[in-house]
């Protein structure tokens, strides 16, 4: 079917303004971001593939000093990073120019040099939002030691080690690393099947810890999804 012609025959009132002035006000669901689509090419001449918004930010000490440490990651809304990043620049700043409206999580990583400290929330849920500017900014702690903890997501529906590991990968770590499976998704999910037993549910943001004090290959899964979410850590000496 041509495209003016589902246009017009699904929305004969829509124009792009009146769409991309209701959209900020509205959850963006897939739904929504392919009516978006449809209306993108219209009669004033307007033509882009996806409604988009600015994401910015910056990246400050607890001090409020500017710090030009590390990396930004890109998450969807369930978690999974699928490796979009922007670098924080010698001024603390990052960029992701124009991002595609709808829900995002933002990661901090700092390269063993720099931490988001609790109780401040890494990844950060934000919402991009159609012609306006995102912006966002991580307050870290500067450490010159190391941070030797490894980080697994377990998101909706998938383990994946952060920053960049393969979803449902092998995580390899050496013998006494402390491993933290970290819920970033919307439903409860389990590390069930290695050394360390179960789990049991782990909440949204709750998150599951484990010292590797035992060598081996061992395959773990989700108890709710362990069709879909199942994975494999490795201990090395
Ligand atoms: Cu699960």
């Amino acid at each position: 079917m041509p495209r003016d012609q589902l246009i017009g025959g699904t929305m004969p009132t829509m124009n792009r303004r009146r769409f991309i002035a209701g959209v900020g006000a509205a959850v963006a669901g897939i739904t929504l971001l392919e009516v978006v689509e449809a209306c993108a090419s219209d009669s004033t001449g307007v033509v882009s593939s996806t409604v988009t918004g600015a994401l910015r930010g910056s990246v400050v000490d607890m001090n409020g000093r500017a710090q030009g440490i590390g990396r930004i990651y890109l998450l969807q809304k369930n978690g999974l990073s699928p490796g979009t990043y922007a670098d924080v620049d010698s001024t603390g700043q990052f960029d992701f120019g124009q991002v595609a409206t709808g829900e995002y999580l933002l990661r901090y990583w700092g390269s063993n040099q720099a931490d988001v400290p609790e109780p401040l929330v890494n990844p950060v849920r934000i919402a991009v939002a159609a012609g306006a500017a995102t912006v966002f900014q991580f307050r870290v702690v500067v450490s010159t030691t190391a941070h030797p903890d490894r980080e697994i997501y377990a998101g909706d529906f998938f383990f994946q080690e952060q920053p960049a590991g393969t979803p449902n990968g092998t995580v390899v770590v050496p013998i006494g690393t402390v491993v933290c499976w970290y819920n970033v998704g919307l439903v409860p999910h389990t590390v069930s099947g290695g050394p360390w037993g179960d789990s049991g549910p782990i909440a949204h943001d709750g998150n599951f810890m484990w010292t590797s004090n035992q060598l081996g290959t061992f395959s773990y899964r989700c108890t709710y999804h362990g069709t879909e979410m199942i994975a494999t850590l490795q201990v090395v000496p």
